[in-house]
């Protein structure tokens, strides 16, 4: 019986040697070691020896299984590097190949036309700030000359959040960015010269011009002897900067009850060029700002003197700008998340 186990090791040995892939290994480990193996078979029949017999036959097969079991691990380790380095030599990698490009992101329209005004304003001396989108009533609305059954409320008719029973005040999603004005206002002295970027929400339904969020730029300048020219002068420097000066722009006298007297500045449309379309509503203009003279009451209320300063602001709808630019003929797209339509800049 030992001698068998000798003969059962020199074969599987000389048999393991022969294998030449991962496959074979198996075959070899199930024909040598498996339960139905010649080692197996060598072991059932130890219960027909004697006590003596058993002892040495059974040390001398769990030698030979050992050392067979060892024998296996080395040559698996050998096979899979050997199939590791075929496998890399017949794909063969050119490490000198340029990498897969990294695909890189844009800056919405609006993001980039935001920039772009308030670096206009900027070289014009302004400051450029931000504000929260969530607001007070007293900001957005009372500051501003409109008191609770004030009627231009209802064409700024607004998103509510609720506030604690005890909070007497009552909070909004800002409607425009002009609360701005009256914060900027009570931290600072004259002079005032700054532009508010923001998003703005409304109560409103949607259609080709009009979105329920959509984008403001809100522009304030106070000092001694601010007037209605100084205002024109510089929207129109503006307009001129911004779309060249062959595009025709119009003021005309438009109420808000912030300011005193009131304007609204238009650019001919996009896409009629002045002829009248359904986008303009046949009008030939597309309005993109509301603008005027600071109010009295509204210096009055973060103290400052009307009888010594005066001052202009506007608001200006930005989505219009890209619009203008671009003859988009639809406000939608630029936060329907379209792709095809957001890579086009
Ligand atoms: C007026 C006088 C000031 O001294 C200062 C600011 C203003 C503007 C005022 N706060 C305001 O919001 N006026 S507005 O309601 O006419 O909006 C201003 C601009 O926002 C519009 O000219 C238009 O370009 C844009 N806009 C208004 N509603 C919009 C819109 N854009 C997209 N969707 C809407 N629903």
């Amino acid at each position: 019986m030992l001698e068998e186990l000798q003969e059962l090791k020199a074969d599987a040995t000389s048999a393991l040697e022969k294998t030449t892939n991962l496959r074979e290994l198996d075959e070899w480990r199930v024909q040598y070691l498996g339960r139905k193996g010649h080692l197996t078979s060598i072991l059932r029949r130890l219960g027909s020896m004697s006590f003596e017999e058993r002892r040495a036959v059974g040390a001398a097969a769990n030698e030979v299984k050992f050392e067979l079991e060892e024998a296996l691990r080395a040559r698996e380790g050998s096979l899979k590097e050997r199939e590791l380095a075929e496998s890399l030599e017949r794909t063969s990698i050119d490490v000198t190949l340029p990498g897969y490009p990294v695909a890189l992101g844009r800056l919405h329209p609006v993001t980039r036309a935001i920039k772009e005004i308030c670096e206009i304003f900027a070289s014009m001396g302004f400051q450029v700030v931000e504000g929260p989108e969530v607001e007070w009533d007293y900001y957005n609305f009372e500051a501003l000359n409109i008191p609770q059954d004030h009627p231009a409320r209802d064409m700024w008719d607004t998103f509510w959040i609720d506030t604690p029973e005890d909070e007497h005040q009552l909070m909004l999603l800002r409607t425009h960015t002009s609360p701005m004005q009256i914060r900027l206002m009570e931290q600072t002295r004259p002079p005032v010269r700054a532009v508010v970027p923001g998003k703005v929400y409304r109560y409103e339904a949607t259609d080709a011009t009009h979105e329920s969020m959509f984008h403001q730029i809100e522009g304030l300048a106070v000092d001694q002897g601010i007037t209605l020219g100084d205002l024109k002068g510089t929207l129109f420097e503006f307009a001129r900067r911004l779309f060249g000066s062959d595009r025709k722009v119009r003021f005309r006298c438009d109420y808000f009850p912030f300011v005193e007297p009131g304007v609204e500045m238009a650019i001919d449309c996009w896409i009629c060029r002045g002829a009248g379309c359904r986008l303009c509503g046949h009008s030939g203009w597309i309005e993109i700002l509301g603008a005027g003279m600071v109010h009295p009451e509204v210096l009055r209320r973060v103290n400052y003197d009307p009888d010594i300063y005066t001052g202009f602001a506007f608001g200006l709808g930005v989505e219009r700008i890209p619009m203008l630019r671009y003859g988009i003929d639809d406000i939608r797209l630029f936060f329907g998340n379209d792709l095809r339509f957001l890579r086009q800049f």
